[in-house]
């Protein structure tokens, strides 16, 4: 495994991301104490001033503002905004790309297909602006007609994780829009260029359409300005990506205020491989889920649960394959594992590993740190560990490239295992028996909000809802009928007769 031997210096990425930003669209941000670092070298990519307690009530109230006209535009109008926004980021998908590489350390295939994933939520938003359906039920009562219908919200406080600094956005303000809802934004602190460039790109779609661009606002900061969001009645919706410290903060202070809240938390998401499977496929996809993005997506690959008689053959493939793996610089072609976000991350990946091998562990690779860019910068090689049992560290979710192993000898143990930990996101079994498959995707199956066949548990696509269960947080984003999240329902009962019968047959007076 050889790893990229370029290391760029941090003064041409800076340049680089002055040279996007501008390409799109974006004023580059009065410099401050919020410092923005690339993790390909650690170093300055730039700093900005986080908004003021002041400057967030401000764009609460412009959101508010602008709600109160918005929500009367009819919803195929509004969606323009949106088909405008998937045009502009269609042309600049491979600006925006790179600044998702510079900032976040995605690989450029990775960050490419995150704006992919936009561009096809804003498509999926605009079939969904016609489509925004209530029932009508039959009444019991004569002459009367029973209906539901759907209304915006209000403004939606979008609350993102550094690891899809782009696609979850817009899967939370594409809907949103169309929905009738305004949106206010704040990314991960650690990634804000890219927030600014996207927080241009709508405002300049919304401009060119001739709609209000307020119903759009960025707010930068740390985190107490997504508490300011939290806490303000007038935010309708608080839809909130990351860990489930920060749900756990999140849910309750957004329920005492009788908000509405959707919370996409942790997973800790494990792939069941059966005698029966294919392990080439299983192979390619555990190795994608596993090690791709270097472990930091909410639906990576983190528990591999591999029956007795297939466990040795599997591993034997995944290990080779592992030392093919080019760890380094993500602007390199042929790097396929880019960096760790921070040094915290790199940190917990240590002591998740040593706490491994203290429960029994085996470290079969990985693990060790390799030199691209110098001391600031975090690369390592994704790791194996062979656990005699799921332990407590198996439980919890490490954020990065650590793909623990264990062995079942009935598909029932195998489900408990699966089960068997406090998060419930993603899921997916390996094998070539379809009486296996459903017995996973049954209801005594997988228990997680995604849970797929022959396919890994990371990448899925925008049409489906996505989200997941237990301390996953409950929420649904993106596709199928998520919207709903995003919308109040109202149930109306008119009354066409000349009658006024009661419902229940009850008789009054
Ligand atoms: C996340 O990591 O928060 O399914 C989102 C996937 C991507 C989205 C991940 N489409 O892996």
């Amino acid at each position: 495994m050889t790893p990229a031997l370029t290391a760029p210096a941090t003064s041409e990425l800076r340049s680089r991301a002055e040279h996007l930003l501008a390409a799109l669209g974006a004023t580059r941000p009065e410099p401050g104490p919020l410092t923005v670092r690339t993790p390909i070298t650690g170093g300055e990519l730039a700093s900005l001033r986080p908004s003021s307690s002041a400057a967030i009530d401000d764009a609460i109230t412009k959101a508010s503002n602008a709600f109160q006209s918005w929500r009367t535009v009819p919803a195929p109008q509004r969606a323009a905004v949106v088909r405008r926004l998937g045009q502009l980021l269609t042309e600049h998908i491979g600006e925006l790309g790179e600044l998702v590489t510079l900032e976040a350390g995605k690989i450029g295939a990775e960050a490419r297909g995150e704006v992919q994933e936009m561009i096809d939520i804003c498509e999926f938003a605009v079939g969904l602006s016609r489509q925004l359906y209530g029932r009508t039920m039959p009444s019991e009562r004569p002459g009367h007609r029973l209906m539901e219908t759907w209304h915006p919200l209000g403004v939606v406080g979008v609350l993102s994780a550094f690891n899809f600094p782009v696609a979850v956005w817009s899967w939370n303000t594409a809907i949103a829009l169309v929905c009738g809802d305004t949106v206010v934004w704040k990314p991960s602190e650690t990634t804000p260029l890219t927030a600014l460039a996207c927080h241009t790109l709508l405002r300049r779609a919304a401009v060119e359409v001739g709609a209000d661009p307020d119903i759009h606002q960025l707010v930068q900061g740390a985190v107490e300005v997504g508490e300011q969001l939290v806490d303000d009645e007038r935010v309708a919706l608080v839809s909130a990506t990351g860990s489930v410290r920060m749900g756990r903060a999140v849910g309750p202070r957004v329920a005492a205020r009788f908000g509405r809240c959707l919370l996409e938390l942790g997973g800790n998401n494990a792939a069941v491989v059966t005698p029966s499977a294919d392990l080439e496929l299983a192979t390619r996809g555990v190795v994608f889920a596993a090690a791709g993005t270097a472990g930091q997506r909410c639906t990576s690959l983190r528990r591999l649960i591999a029956h007795a008689d297939v466990v040795g053959p599997l591993l034997n493939r995944i290990e080779k394959a592992y030392h093919q793996l080019r760890v380094g610089n993500p602007l390199d072609d042929g790097v396929l594992v880019g960096p760790l976000i921070n040094q915290r991350a790199y940190r917990s990946m240590q002591d998740a590993i040593a706490r491994a091998v203290d429960d029994g562990g085996e470290l079969l690779c990985g693990a060790e740190r390799v030199m691209v860019t110098g001391e600031n910068s975090h690369y390592v090689r994704p790791a194996i560990v062979r656990m005699p049992a799921q332990t407590a560290v198996v439980r919890e979710e490490t954020f990065a490239p650590i793909l623990y192993v264990l062995t079942y000898h009935d598909l029932d143990s195998a489900i408990a295992l699966h089960n068997g930990v406090p998060q419930g996101l993603s899921s997916a079994i390996f094998t070539g028996d379809q009486r296996e498959a459903e017995r996973f995707l049954a209801a005594d199956g997988s228990d997680c909000g995604i849970a797929n066949v022959n396919i890994g548990t990371s990448g899925a696509e925008i049409g489906g809802a996505f989200g997941g269960e237990k301390h996953t947080g409950g929420g649904r984003e993106s596709g199928s009928d998520s919207w709903k999240t995003y919308m109040r329902r109202a149930t109306n009962t008119v009354n066409y007769s000349p009658d006024l019968p009661l419902a229940q047959g009850i008789q009054f007076g």
